[in-house]
């Protein structure tokens, strides 16, 4: 059964992948399973509708038969728990691709997180500056944290895992802000994450639906 998710209409980002339906579809190109995309406004995304399939009325959901399942990373969970590729087989190995899947969703994602709803949201406000130094800081603790970590591997458990792919994907929100860029192992993990043919094919075609051009490859 081919599974269908949602995306945005017309994503604030104008399709440069930051919004959380990405990771969806590059789990679905990573263990090769094709998908289909149903698009929704703001409003479609508040109507019952919608509702019943995503209590928080937000994007993305995932159906597949009678299974209905909303948040990004439950949704790449059982991607990777239903399709070869994307945790391994080994049982401890598994459980440290789980660990990471939760570090990137738990700990890393919401300093940053916090720090982009700042700029969008705080911005007119007297003391935007100062809480933006102090956001930006948290942000970069985690970053020193997961450079040390990472060090010189390519990925954060040997081999690439939904771990890493739900972690690139959150870093890749730090795009323009010049905080990855003092971590140079870790912009070339974002780097290695972004070059992947599955990747590619996942941002594309979320880029398509902005451009309204289909992708070529
Ligand atoms: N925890 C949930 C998950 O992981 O699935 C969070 C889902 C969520 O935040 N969805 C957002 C949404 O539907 C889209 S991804 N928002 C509409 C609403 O809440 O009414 C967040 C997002 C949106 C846009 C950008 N961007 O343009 O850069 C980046 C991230």
């Amino acid at each position: 059964m081919t599974p269908t998710i949602t995306a945005f209409e017309r994503s604030p980002d104008r399709g440069k992948g930051l919004a959380r339906d990405m990771r969806v579809r590059w789990a679905l190109e990573e263990v090769g399973q094709p998908y289909d995309v149903r698009l929704l406004s703001f409003s479609e995304m508040k109507e019952s509708a919608h509702r019943k399939l995503h209590p928080f009325g937000q994007i993305p959901t995932y159906e597949e038969g009678d299974l209905i399942l909303f948040e990004s990373g439950a949704i790449v969970f059982h991607i990777a728990e239903r399709y070869a590729g994307l945790l391994p087989d080994d049982t401890n190995a598994r459980a440290r691709a789980i660990a990471w899947m939760f570090a990137a969703l738990n700990t890393v994602e919401p300093p940053i997180v916090d720090r982009s709803m700042a700029t969008i949201l705080e911005r007119d406000k007297p003391w935007y500056e100062e809480r933006l130094a102090f956001l930006e800081d948290r942000v970069r603790v985690r970053l020193g944290e997961l450079s040390s970590r990472l060090g010189r591997a390519d990925w954060l458990d040997d081999a690439f895992s939904a771990g890493d792919l739900l972690m690139v994907t959150v870093l890749r929100r730090l795009n323009g802000s010049g905080l990855l860029e003092n971590y140079p192992n870790l912009s070339a993990y974002v780097a290695r994450g972004e070059a992947r043919p599955a990747y590619k094919r996942a941002f594309e075609d979320q880029l398509a639906v902005f451009t309204g051009k289909r992708p070529t490859g």
